[in-house]
């Protein structure tokens, strides 16, 4: 029978998931692993899903629910991945804003597939602003999620350190361990590939997963999680020669100003806009850290531009701010499919749910 060990990359909206099992499958390939890949949204399309693809990894997305009210979704990608591509390791990044993943996704894999699984402790990711405002009791609508996600992990893996000085990373790490003492606390930087080693080795070698609970009182959470619009959106372009760098610039440079401009919070915005022999990825997180657009190398058949934005906004004010500026980036463009999905997160509603640690 095939056998897998399961990485589950759990943390808040934009703490860097994606970067880091991006970056966790080139090391692994690189010692002769087999990687597989699973993303996660509350809808199709995804910015993740086509940038991990892109770049030559074995993918599977569970979409329409997040992982926890989708269990056997979950683990039928966890089955194709590990019976079709024979997957040595399987990282799987769920939705940003989901917590109680120990009791419903970690007690349940070790209660059920015990004999193919060999799952890892529950990583959280933390963005060091989000986790230095949960430290210092600065109330925002993510704390009560961000809070239970820290609550409930095996390990703590504070990122982007590379935005930190080295006395401000060693107080950051020594605050979370002195306030998670039941975790293990370490400090990485996906960005410059410092501490990916460790947290690698961290994973790999320990016996023991999901050996915290938290207590979750499922009316905050919910409310939590509605307190984001949710919006995907794909345009499929006709092919250009040129143009893109610009319009991916403008429409980076609009979202920002559209965001700032409401004053509302954002979790995450990003895009992939896919040319020809290059995509550009946009990122914009928020908070203290600067929007961000990288250039990927990346041949596709495809042109084509994928919006997803978790914003504190209601859904049909979250559309018509993306929308307006995408529909004036792409002009020019020859737009041939347009798939726009906004909505509220619903009432998480998990298929399992253990009150003890397995
Ligand atoms: N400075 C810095 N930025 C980083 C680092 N890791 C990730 N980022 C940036 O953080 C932003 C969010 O990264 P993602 O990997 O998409 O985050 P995510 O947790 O998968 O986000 P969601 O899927 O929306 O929840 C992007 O702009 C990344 O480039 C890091 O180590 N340092
Ligand atoms: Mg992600």
């Amino acid at each position: 029978m095939q056998h897998t060990k399961l990485i589950l990359i759990g943390g808040f909206l934009g703490a860097g998931k994606t970067s880091l099992m991006a970056r966790a499958a080139r090391v692994l390939k690189g010692q002769g692993k087999t990687v597989g890949l699973i993303t996660n949204d509350q809808a199709s399309d995804l910015v993740d899903t086509a940038f991990l693809s892109d770049q030559e990894n074995e993918v599977r997305e569970v979409s329409g629910s997040c992982f926890c009210c989708n269990y056997p979704g979950f683990a039928d990608a966890v089955d194709d991945l590990t019976e079709k591509t024979h997957c040595d390791i399987t990282l799987a990044e769920p939705v940003g804003s989901c917590t109680d993943l120990s009791a419903t996704i970690m007690q349940p894999t070790k209660d059920k597939y015990a004999q193919v699984i060999d799952l890892a402790p529950l990583t959280v990711l933390a963005d060091p602003e989000r986790l230095r405002a949960i430290l210092d009791g600065v109330y925002s609508t993510a704390s009560y999620i961000i809070t239970k996600q820290f609550d409930e992990a095996d390990i703590i893996l504070v990122n982007k350190v590379d935005l930190l000085n080295d006395d401000e990373a060693a107080e950051l790490q020594a605050r979370a361990q002195e306030h998670w003492p039941h975790a293990q606390v370490l400090v990485a930087s996906v960005k410059e590939g410092t501490g990916i080693e460790e947290w690698l080795a961290a994973v790999q070698t320990a016996s023991r997963a999901g050996q915290n609970l938290a207590v979750v009182d499922y009316d905050e959470y919910a409310a939590g999680e509605a307190a984001y619009g949710w919006l995907n959106l794909t345009y499929a372009l006709g092919k250009a020669e040129a143009g893109y760098a610009e319009a991916a610039q403008s429409l980076l440079d609009a979202l920002v100003a559209g965001f700032q401009e409401k004053g509302v919070g954002v979790g995450h915005v990003k895009f992939l806009l896919q040319g020809s022999a290059h995509a550009w990825v946009g990122n914009f997180t928020g908070g203290a850290e600067p929007s961000m657009l990288r250039v990927e190398e990346q041949e596709s058949e495809e042109y084509s531009l994928t919006v997803n934005a978790r914003a504190e906004m209601m859904p049909l004010s979250l559309e018509k701010l993306v929308v307006r500026a995408v529909n004036a980036a792409v002009e020019g463009f020859e737009v041939t499919d347009i798939r726009v999905r906004v909505l509220i997160p619903g009432r998480p509603n998990p298929t399992y749910r253990y009150d003890e640690v397995i």
